[in-house]
């Protein structure tokens, strides 16, 4: 039993690994999941049980390729049938953990392959449906202090039975390894054979159905290919081709292989050296493969800025746009301008008016006063102008960003356009109704927080556009900001001063011509625009200085332009983040991927300090070859 805080490192690595988002749809972004599950999964199943518990059985766990022999070798070592063994495939799917009645409390509560529920009746034959269960069978032949599990066929056809193959020889204090003659150069038992050499997991190997005249040929290359992978240490033993009795191999053919397990039954030195040995190498590689992980996590993360800064510079280059046009005069051409020669006159008042600004005043007022519904088309116009100024410039944004996004594959599979969309979110904007102001919109049903979330079909589309809600939206902000020209308006007509000229000439009136300021106080007017705008321009400007007085105006303008911008920023910033929750349900957590480096390095400092996962001893169990 060794201190709590070895364990308690590593769980708290492992909850640092389980925390880490890796949702983008890099290369090698689904071999990092895959290889994350599989490190949280032996770290709870085996590494954190066999940590706390050094004093647990030995669990040796027999696996192999298909028909190797390796339930009939159980079988036979314990002379009954336990597992079922025969041609059809697969035999079962729920593997079979041998052991002395008097360790079964060890293995029928969840301490180790905490995944895999428990029974303990009969085999059930065939692939059996449902999810996996591990079948437990006390058994007086198998020594005290180890256990024999019979693991599926690590190339077995089913899928579910290969990763259960996996999943038990990653929970193995021991691996017995079978293979046959004839099968055993082949490529699926050398990748987890490649794997137990690296983790420095104790292994026995056994050559199983050898023919009389192979015997000399076989086993020495056999030898000759396992010292060439760097598995030295492991024991090597043949069991000659036999005819079977009642399924199991007679005993002479399998007498080293029981005099092995008869001689580490007895010994428990020798057990506990090897629980070690495998336990060291385990914790030994964690090292390498969170390295691995925290390595991707960070591609994964310079992946994120891209993809936001891809739509940060598009909705930026939009604010920029409708700054630039309302700043620009541009939203005085056209209806503007119609409505506002309506509005106020001929252009022929408008010019012998311009020098009069008195005459002007009145002229104005009697114009306010002697219509119903004063500037009603002057103000729609102004709507539907900046309207649809700020519409095209959202519109171009979401249509590049969603290309932008389109030339990345992280960002393509976002979109569920990617050739591997296994990313999929599911996220609206949403634009709450009544809003005003910027405080008013919301962006709402984003995942954050989970793994890979999912887009509906038809997200690509959806987001190269402006999002449903948008024109009601923004209709509503324009009329908010032509409330609060008003306001601005009326405040400035408080003063006493201006009070009485206001008077004459209505809030709406001046509020009115202060927005057309705003369209053109910085002017910059060039040309042909001068002669339409500029008069425009210029009346506005000496109808407000004659009611507020020529400082007042310049800041008037400034503030309704100010709070119009911020207004349409809002309104692009919730667009943008349509885009950026994708990103933000799918990698990781800036934070998270620091915690699973800052985790690695207190687990390598105390598992240093606890000398376990040094260079590792010498396991293995002496060599014997038949
Ligand atoms: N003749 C002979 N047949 C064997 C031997 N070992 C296994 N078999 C047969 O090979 C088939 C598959 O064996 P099994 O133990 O189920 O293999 P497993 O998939 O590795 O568990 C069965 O039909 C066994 O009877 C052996 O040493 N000699
Ligand atoms: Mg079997």
């Amino acid at each position: 039993v060794t201190t709590p805080e070895l364990p308690n490192a590593l769980a708290a690595l492992r909850d640092a690994l389980a925390g880490l988002r890796l949702g983008l749809d890099l290369p090698g972004a689904a071999g990092a999941r895959r290889e994350r599950a599989d490190l949280v999964r032996q770290v709870e199943e085996y590494l954190l049980p066999r940590l706390r518990r050094l004093d647990a059985p030995l669990l040796a766990v027999v696996g192999g390729s298909t028909g190797a022999g390796k339930s009939t070798l159980l079988n036979t070592l314990l002379g009954e049938q336990v597992s079922p063994a025969g041609v059809l495939r697969p035999t079962t799917r729920a593997p079979v953990l041998v052991c002395n009645p008097q360790d079964l409390h060890w293995f029928s509560a969840d301490r180790v392959l905490s995944g895999l529920p428990r029974t303990t009746g009969p085999a059930e034959r065939g692939a059996g449906g449902g999810s996996a269960t591990l079948r437990l069978v006390p058994h007086a032949a198998m020594p005290a202090g180890m256990a024999i599990l019979d693991a599926p066929d690590i190339d077995s056809v089913v899928a579910t039975n290969r990763a259960l193959a996996t999943q038990l020889l990653d929970a193995a204090d021991l691996w017995i390894f079978l293979t046959t003659a004839a099968r055993y150069a082949d490529a699926v038992p050398w990748d987890l054979l490649h794997t137990a050499e690296q983790r420095g997991t104790a292994l026995a190997v056994v050559l199983n159905r050898v023919p009389p005249d192979a015997a000399r040929e076989v086993g020495p290359h056999l030898a000759g290919m396992l010292a060439d992978n760097g598995l030295t240490r492991a024991a090597l033993f043949a069991v000659p081709e036999s005819v079977l009795t009642d399924g199991r191999i007679p005993a002479p053919a399998v007498a080293p292989v029981r005099q092995w397990l008869d001689r580490l039954g007895r010994d428990s030195a020798a057990r506990a050296e090897i629980v070690r040995t495998t336990l060291s190498g385990a914790l030994q590689s964690i090292r390498a493969r969170v390295l691995a992980l925290a390595g991707h996590a960070e591609e994964q993360l310079a992946a994120a800025s891209a993809l936001r800064r891809d739509v940060a510079e598009r909705y930026a280059a939009a604010l920029r746009q409708v700054d630039d046009s309302v700043r620009g005069g541009a939203l005085l051409r056209g209806e503007v301008l119609d409505r506002w020669q309506e509005y106020v006159g001929t252009g022929e008042l408008m010019r012998t008016l311009q020098a009069r600004i008195g005459q002007l005043r009145d002229r104005l007022a009697a114009a306010f006063t002697g219509r119903p519904a004063p500037g009603t088309e002057l103000r729609q116009a102004v709507e539907s102008s900046l309207e649809s100024l700020v519409r095209a410039a959202a519109e171009r944004a979401a249509e590049q960003s969603a290309q932008a996004w389109r030339a990345r594959p992280a960002g393509a599979a976002l979109l569920g356009t990617g050739p591997g969309a296994l990313v999929r979110a599911g996220w609206t904007a949403g634009w709450t109704a009544g809003a005003s102001g910027s405080g008013g919109m919301t962006t709402a049903g984003g995942t954050p927080g989970g793994a890979p979330a999912g887009p509906g079909p038809g997200t690509a589309r959806e987001l190269a556009r402006t999002s449903p809600g948008f024109g009601a939206a923004l209709e509503r902000e324009v009329r908010g900001w032509q409330g609060r020209v008003l306001d601005l308006v009326a405040n400035q007509g408080s003063e006493r001063r201006a009070a009485a000229r206001l008077a004459s000439f209505s809030v709406n009136g001046a509020g009115l011509v202060l927005m057309l300021a705003v369209f053109a106080h910085t002017g910059g007017l060039t040309g042909a625009e001068v002669a339409v705008a500029g008069g425009t321009s210029a009346v506005s400007q000496k109808v407000l200085e004659a009611v507020f007085g020529d400082t007042a105006v310049r800041t008037l303008a400034a503030q309704a332009r100010t709070d119009l911008i911020e207004r349409v920023e809002a309104m692009l910033e919730a667009e943008a983040a349509r885009f950026t929750a994708l990103v933000d349900a799918a990698a990781p957590a800036p934070p998270a991927a620091a915690a699973v480096r800052d985790a690695l390095a207190r687990f390598e400092q105390v598992r240093r300090a606890a000398r376990l996962g040094g260079p590792p001893a010498d396991p293995a169990p002496a060599r014997t070859t038949r």
